[in-house]
């Protein structure tokens, strides 16, 4: 299978999080790419696409922020990163907006996401990461890795927040959306509900979003993934939620995820794009699923069976040391 990284993506590398009430160390470092590297055995540097596939699924306003929000902080005379810490919840409407705090807060859904003047930079290369893969399946290979880092899921069309900054699916899924395939799927299996992706395909008919993840009763990002959320508008019955509770272990996700590869095979689509997350093992540090190495080939043997020219984005997985074992393994039922 032809994967695709580039060194730019490790720009990106945050010092500390905001962690339950207190300052950490950044869980989703330049590491986790690194230990996934060894374990395939390389990748080939992305061709650069420009910024036009990203403007296809993320504002002009956004992406300026992104860009210029570290030297506005400077500017503000902050040393370290930028951190966001107030958000126009209530009475949200069009502001020019200038202070960099009122930026942060205006672009993002939480504070547990720092920029850094190498944000921009990496989360391009992470784009163009996304988009290599994509355009190699859509070019005839049967199926590609994208090595991406910082993962997408969590962000939306104007907002970043849970690591993540350009939703790289989501790029994906318009790349191929832009190149003539009429109806795109994206299958989220990361432990978290990829709320970013929900949002911004939430009222299309056009691009199916199937999410098998952990509870948000209980569970990060909280506010969306709930099983009555299934789209608007003409993304009425485009979007799939199957929340699971703490400890489920490979049957039962293997079922929900075998649900969501029948409503995606309903919905026939030319193209699938998977969000994986490693994070869904039994020893990852900050989730609560119990998948072992050796479930992750049957899963993806589960999704190839179905057929579909299919690009595969890296999302999350926060047990380093086991990281690149399982990343492997997923892509060796391919
Ligand atoms: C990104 B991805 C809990 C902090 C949660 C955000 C988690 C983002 C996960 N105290 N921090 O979906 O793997
Ligand atoms: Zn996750």
């Amino acid at each position: 299978m032809r994967r695709f990284h580039d060194s730019a993506q490790a720009a990106h590398a945050p010092v500390q999080e905001l962690h339950n009430g207190a300052f950490t160390a950044y869980a989703e470092t330049p590491a986790r790419a690194e230990a996934i590297l060894r374990a395939i055995g390389g990748a080939e540097q992305p061709a650069d696409r420009g910024e036009s596939p990203i403007l296809a699924v993320h504002t002009p306003a956004y992406i300026t922020a992104l860009k210029t929000i570290p030297a506005l902080w400077r500017a503000a005379g902050r040393p370290g990163e930028a951190i966001p810490y107030a958000f126009p919840v209530v009475g949200r409407r069009p502001l020019a907006l200038s202070r960099v705090d009122a930026l942060l807060g205006a672009h993002s859904f939480d504070a547990t996401t720092p920029i850094t003047p190498e944000t921009w930079g990496a989360a391009y290369a992470n784009a163009q990461t996304a988009l290599a893969a994509t355009h190699a399946v859509l070019d005839g290979e049967r199926a590609a890795f994208a090595l991406c880092r910082p993962p997408g899921h969590h962000a939306g069309a104007d907002y970043f927040g849970g690591y993540c900054h350009l939703n790289v699916a989501a790029i994906a899924a318009q790349a191929a959306r832009d190149t003539g395939v009429d109806r795109v799927a994206i299958l989220d299996i990361d432990y978290h509900h990829g709320n970013g992706t929900q949002d911004i395909f939430w009222t299309r008919g056009d691009v199916f979003y199937a999410s098998v993840h952990a509870d948000p009763a209980t569970d990060y990002p909280f506010f969306w993934g709930h099983a009555d959320e299934c789209g608007a508008g003409a993304g009425e019955g485009a979007t799939l939620n199957l929340p699971l509770p703490h400890g489920t272990r490979a049957e039962a996700f293997r079922a929900a995820q075998a649900r969501a590869l029948d409503a995606i095979t309903r919905f026939a689509p030319g193209l699938l794009v998977v969000s994986f997350g490693a994070d869904t093992w039994e020893g990852d540090p900050i989730s609560h699923f119990a998948l072992t190495t050796g479930d992750y080939p049957v899963l993806a043997r589960d999704i190839a069976a179905r057929g579909w020219p299919t690009a595969i984005v890296m999302e999350g997985g926060y047990a380093v040391d086991a990281l690149g074992a399982n990343v492997a393994a997923f892509l060796s039922g391919f």
